[in-house]
């Protein structure tokens, strides 16, 4: 006999507009702008729209470690407030088709150059700037290695723990037990790995750890889902070893403040266009 609460789907799927879950409201099952909406263009070559969730601080991260590096890497961010569906207004869309942050447009050539997919942004940038992307082939291999490993791995921690355990309407076990196993083994990947290594390739600090500490790191540092001691985050000590390390670089500090709407008001830099703006513009300083 079936429990009484399961699903029995029927022949073909209609979509019912609103679940119940955290981001019922902006979820849709079909493409394409629903709106018509310029987005603005400040004075930098690189104009970036975005937010600082972890795939968002993962940009503004290397910005800042660039920008600290004395590269030619001045930005303006632009906040887009995806719980109101800026994502689908019709310059987003023009920048990422996928209507989801972070999207950037260089601007530093004769041709804007759209870029979307943080990790397709991370390697532009880095192959721009030649920084934190090895020339060493092996070890560029390796960077690429664990970049990937974090843009495929991400989703399950995401979309499928971070959802269910804190999201979801009601909590239910089965997609809970599901993804906490997958998480827990994704930290241990992560482990075994640095227990090696200072960094992800090796002895370098790369663009796959900005990318994978945006997720993992801040994971395990207890700010993602609540759900610091059900994962005992603890446990890993080689990931707690790493993830305090690159938490206390400056230009992370900084990074984790762009675009950032939620937490302290001093940590929060709702848009970024001078360097400047860390001192003057955070919501302390300018909220109401
Ligand atoms: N694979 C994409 C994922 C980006 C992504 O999922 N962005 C989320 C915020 S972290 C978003 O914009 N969600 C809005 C939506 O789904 O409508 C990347 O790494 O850039």
């Amino acid at each position: 006999m079936k429990p009484e609460h399961e699903y029995v789907p029927p022949t073909v799927w209609a979509w019912e507009q609103n679940n119940g879950g955290q981001w019922a409201s902006i979820n849709r099952p079909i493409a394409g702008p629903t709106h018509d909406r310029e987005l603005p263009v400040g004075k930098h070559p690189f104009q970036l729209y975005s937010l600082a969730t972890p795939n968002g601080v993962k940009v503004t991260v290397l910005f800042e470690e660039l920008l600290a590096l004395g590269k030619e890497a001045e930005y303006d961010a632009w906040l887009i407030q995806i719980g109101d569906g800026e994502q689908f207004g019709s310059g987003f869309v023009g920048i990422n088709p996928n209507s989801k942050i972070p999207a950037l447009m260089d601007r530093s050539g004769d041709t804007p150059v759209r870029v979307f997919e943080s990790g397709s942004i991370l390697v532009h940038l880095a192959e721009k700037f030649d920084a934190f992307l090895p020339s060493d082939p092996a070890k560029r291999t390796e960077t690429m290695n664990w970049l990937f490993w974090q843009m495929g791995s991400a989703p399950y921690l995401g979309g499928g723990f971070g959802h269910f355990y804190a999201y979801a309407p009601a909590k239910f076990e089965y997609p809970i037990n599901r993804f906490t196993m997958e998480a827990k083994r994704q930290l241990d990947v992560l482990d075994r790995h640095l227990a090696e290594a200072p960094y992800l390739a090796g002895d370098e600090y790369t663009i796959a750890d900005i990318a994978t500490w945006a997720w993992y790191g801040q994971l395990a540092l207890g700010r993602l889902y609540d759900a610091a001691e059900f994962l005992d985050v603890a446990s890993y000590a080689h990931v707690q070893r790493w993830a305090t390390t690159i938490d206390a670089r400056p230009a992370v500090q900084r990074g984790r403040m762009v675009n950032r709407t939620f937490g302290a008001p001093h940590t929060q830099l709702h848009e970024r266009h001078d360097a400047s703006d860390f001192e003057t513009r955070t919501q302390d300083k300018i909220g109401g």
